[in-house]
């Protein structure tokens, strides 16, 4: 749930990076580092401690709604987190996830296993996962053992969200996520 802050107009919103452990999450968090500095909110090295892992932050100005000044936190969040309790508290108000999916073949059990955790575990704390605005990222699509996309689609992607490829470490599709789950997100706060 997005708030609002009436004083400063700001609206901030969460977005959380989740996927299994190597699928990319962090290899995206640092492309839109790299690639969008102008837009973030703060000065990046207070925030991204490069050995931090597994937990990232990166703090994103989305521009104006009306006369809101709308600010975005993505966060990642590991699969298996050393840090439960710290997970809940991330998972608390999310206003958006971005699901990495990693596209070799050997990983695929791995990331259906992982899609369905995400489901039970936002389900658990009581986030209605069907209306939140989701993205499907198929990472690492310069890979040798990546697999056919219509394959992964209809494995991972049956219901056809909103969808993207990626090769994070060459900083392709990365900022595009971070616009298609803002579109979304931004459609939601407009009603
Ligand atoms: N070939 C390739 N490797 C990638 C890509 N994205 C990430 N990786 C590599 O995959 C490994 C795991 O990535 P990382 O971002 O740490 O995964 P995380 O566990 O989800 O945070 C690292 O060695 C990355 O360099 C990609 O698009 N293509
Ligand atoms: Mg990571």
């Amino acid at each position: 749930m997005a708030y609002a802050n009436f004083e400063t107009r700001e609206i901030h919103c969460k977005v959380l990076y989740l996927g299994a452990s190597g699928a990319g999450k962090t290899a995206n968090l640092r492309s839109i580092y790299r690639r969008s500095s102008i837009r973030l909110t703060r000065e990046p090295a207070e925030f991204i401690a490069e050995n931090f892992a597994p937990y990232e932050f990166i703090p994103l100005s989305l521009g104006q709604l009306k006369d809101f000044h709308v600010k975005l936190h993505v966060y990642t969040m590991p699969e298996h987190g050393l840090y439960p309790t710290f997970n809940m508290v991330l998972l608390k108000g999310i206003d958006g996830l971005v699901f990495v999916v990693d596209s070799c073949l050997s990983a695929l059990q791995e990331n259906l296993d992982s899609w369905q955790h995400t489901k039970e575990l936002l389900t658990q704390e009581g986030i209605n996962f069907s209306a939140l605005p989701r993205v499907i990222q198929y990472n690492k699509r310069d890979h040798e053992e990546a697999i056919a996309l219509d394959v992964l689609k209809q494995e991972l992607n049956p219901n056809g969200l909103a969808d993207i490829e990626a090769i994070a470490t060459q900083h392709i599709g990365t900022l595009e996520t971070i616009q298609k789950i803002s579109g979304l997100i931004l459609d939601e706060l407009g009603k």
